[in-house]
């Protein structure tokens, strides 16, 4: 392993996270630390005590509505762990000796898929909305500094140093850096920049895989064969270029898969790299003393599920391999196996050609419970969710919706159209009864949130041809392309568990942000500025639309008037204009300059991305009525009521054997953390 970069501090990042999780004995404790937030393992807390951030958010938050709902979560999952307790303690009686030669078995056949010979790269700006905007503010990079105002998107180093992080109520920052100057978002902004950053990596993988708005996978085996160039040096210097070019500085992980990738991009945070050669010893030594949560894919709950059983770090995981399928299913079992190997995906490619599993879209709103308003909401987001639908060129076999009551607890129905759904009018038609049942079952109910998301897609491509060039095979019922095979299901498709577990901790984030927005609107009486509510909610909404946006990768090979790559790059938004012209951003799909106000920005690039599909949109027919409603999970649709105390965490696998060798690429959601 070698390193290189300003802040060559990664064993005390880990200490930081052994030292806050090292005392969870009690429920007292479990719930401190469980309040501590999704964004712990953050880089440049090192010397963060985090028992002390522990306390004040506790004290911050005690007597909320939020507080008792994590509460609650945090009993359900102490409760859960003790019943995986009792199972283990059973499992230690039986004789385990088939399990562990299976368990041996698929070890001895993941090792034989182990592909040492591609590098893989993750990289991911520096505090990325800090960062954009201390260019526009310099004199912010020497103070402590947030984006974000109800909820904490993020903060700079210097904030860090303090406790802040992402994924923390506004208030709850002030309170541990009263200096602390929070700016509200600038999704506008921010997008541009991440182009500008994009336009460079496509020189070094023109197949590279955004994972958010801030972090890309790249494969440079070519570059690095074609250039004769160590990886070191060729990550060294597309970090310098992105510096020298974007003025914003990004850190990066080099490896011989995604996984590893990812997890050594954050060692050297901000400004640094980190490689793991491609040698197995090096690879095993790395993931042994790597504690689970850094993992992408082990979310807060499952880190604690297997704290439980006395597996801290990777290496830890080789001593229960006979016990994790029972514990925790077949493709947790997987999973964590090829944690403890330190395997994972060589192949990258561009975000969009991941199919989706489904598509969706919510809102989160102050209570109401008047009966023509919660329908104007539905009708609302049924339109915002055709117009998703448009973009990503998806119909939906089910449809389900999804509420919040003010209770916190989340209930959620489906229905079977007859046909697959896409416009405002069938989404409204069929969502409306599951709508009137849940008033029905639940008199003078008050909502707080209201979803709606298609599952079991279906490509409206027009032809085999999609969108971004790619040859797409046709699903078995003669459509183009149906996204809703489930793994294994067809034959046709095996997931690379990591994606899935990614996603389920993905979730599990998002989940929790959404969870302290309404923290913070509970709570917001601190802070000099602080949010009126509804503020707050147009600051949610945006967060979460923001998040969906994918980005086509910058085409290498064009090459416009002024840009050195992809798009036409005319002077960037730090650039003042002239005394007489407007300042403008260039839209990084058409490239055509557009006017820097944030929502007329993204307004243009949703209607970019959807402009391909609106004659499809144009045809098609009037609903005919539904035909199949289930409610999930019981009878009256209840989502693991609170959260993501159990029910999250961990993907809800199937617990049959997947083969090894052939690796799927399915990709279950692409999106922005907690956004
Ligand atoms: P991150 O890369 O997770 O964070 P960061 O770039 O701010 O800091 P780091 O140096 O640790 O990488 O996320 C990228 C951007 O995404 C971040 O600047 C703000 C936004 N974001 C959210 O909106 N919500 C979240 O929960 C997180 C973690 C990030
Ligand atoms: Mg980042």
């Amino acid at each position: 392993m070698t390193t290189s970069g300003q802040n060559p501090s990664s064993e005390d990042h880990e200490a930081v996270l052994e030292a806050a999780s090292a005392p969870i004995v009690s429920e007292h404790d479990t719930l401190k630390y469980h309040l501590l937030g999704p964004s712990l393992t953050k880089a440049g807390q090192d010397t963060v005590d985090q028992q002390k951030v522990s306390e004040i958010i506790y004290n911050a938050s005690k007597g909320s509505k939020y507080f008792s709902n994590e509460e609650y979560k945090d009993k359900n999952l102490t409760q859960k762990i003790e019943k995986i307790l009792a199972r283990k303690r059973q499992l230690e009686r039986v004789d385990l000796a088939s399990d562990l030669r299976r368990a041996d078995e698929y070890i001895a056949e993941l090792e034989l898929s182990r592909d040492l010979s591609q590098t893989v790269v993750h990289i991911d700006c520096d505090a990325f909305y800090a960062a954009v905007e201390e260019l526009d503010r310099p004199e912010l990079k020497h103070v402590p500094m947030a984006v974000g105002k109800g909820v904490l998107t993020t903060c700079n180093y210097h904030a860090r140093k303090f406790g802040c992080r992402s994924g923390m109520a506004g208030f709850v920052a002030m309170k541990l850096c009263p200096d602390l100057i929070c700016l509200p978002l600038n999704f506008g902004k921010y997008t541009a920049k991440a182009q500008e950053v994009r336009e460079i990596l496509v020189e070094y993988d023109p197949r590279f895989e955004s994972a958010s708005i801030d972090e890309a996978y790249l494969n440079i085996t070519q570059y690095c064969g074609e250039k004769n160039m160590d990886p070191e040096d060729a990550v060294s210097q597309l970090r310098n270029e992105v510096a020298e070019k974007t003025k914003i500085t990004i850190s990066a992980g080099i490896a011989a898969n995604a996984k590893i990738a990812k997890i050594a991009s954050n060692r050297n945070k901000p400004n640094g790299q980190f490689r793991v050669a491609n040698d197995r010893a090096t690879i095993l030594a790395f993931m042994r003393d790597l504690p689970t949560r850094k993992v992408n894919g082990v979310g807060r709950v499952f880190e604690r599920e297997l704290d439980a059983i006395g597996v801290k770090t990777c290496g830890d995981l080789y001593p229960q391999r006979a016990y994790l399928s029972k514990l925790f299913g077949e493709k947790a079992f997987q999973f964590l196996m090829q944690c403890h190997l330190g395997l994972g995906r060589t192949k990258v490619q561009p975000a969009e050609e991941y199919e989706r599993k489904s598509v969706g879209t919510e809102s989160t709103f102050h209570d109401m419970s008047d009966k023509t308003e919660l329908r104007e909401k539905l009708r609302w987001i049924a339109e915002e969710l055709e117009k998703d639908l448009t973009r990503t060129q998806f119909k939906g076999r089910t449809l389900v919706l999804k509420v919040k009551l003010y209770t916190y607890e989340v209930l959620t129905r489906q229905v079977i159209p007859p046909k697959a759904v896409r416009t405002a009018d069938d989404l409204y038609t069929y969502s409306l009864p599951m709508l009137a049942k849940h008033e029905k079952e639940i008199p003078g109910m008050k909502l707080r949130l209201m979803g709606l998301r298609c599952t079991h897609l279906v490509s409206t491509k027009k032809t085999g041809i999609d969108f971004f060039g790619m040859r797409q095979l046709p699903s078995a019922d003669g459509e183009p392309n149906s996204a809703d095979t489930d793994a294994g299901n067809d034959g046709k498709w095996e997931v690379w568990p990591e994606a899935e577990f990614e996603e389920a901790a993905r979730q599990e984030r998002q989940d929790e942000m959404n969870e302290l927005e309404q923290l913070s609107q509970e709570t917001n009486t601190n802070g000099p500025n602080p949010l009126t509510a509804e503020e707050q909610l147009e600051e949610a909404n945006r967060r979460h639309k923001h998040g969906r946006a994918i980005l086509p990768n910058p085409d290498p090979t064009y090459r416009g008037p002024n840009s050195s790559v992809g798009f036409q790059k005319p002077a960037t938004n730090h650039v003042p204009p002239p005394a007489n012209e407007e300042p403008f951003w260039p839209c990084p799909i058409c490239a055509r300059p557009q006017s820097t106000n944030d929502k007329d920005f993204n307004d243009h690039i949703d209607f970019c991305l959807s402009k391909q599909t609106i004659k499809e949109a144009a045809k098609e027919t009037s609903p005919s009525p539904p035909v199949l409603e289930k409610p999930l999970l019981d009878g009256r649709g209840k989502e693991n009521g609170h959260g993501s105390s159990g029910g999250r965490g961990r993907p809800k696998g199937k617990r049959k054997s997947e083969a090894v060798g052939e690796r799927g690429n399915k990709r279950l959601f692409f999106g922005l953390q907690g956004a």
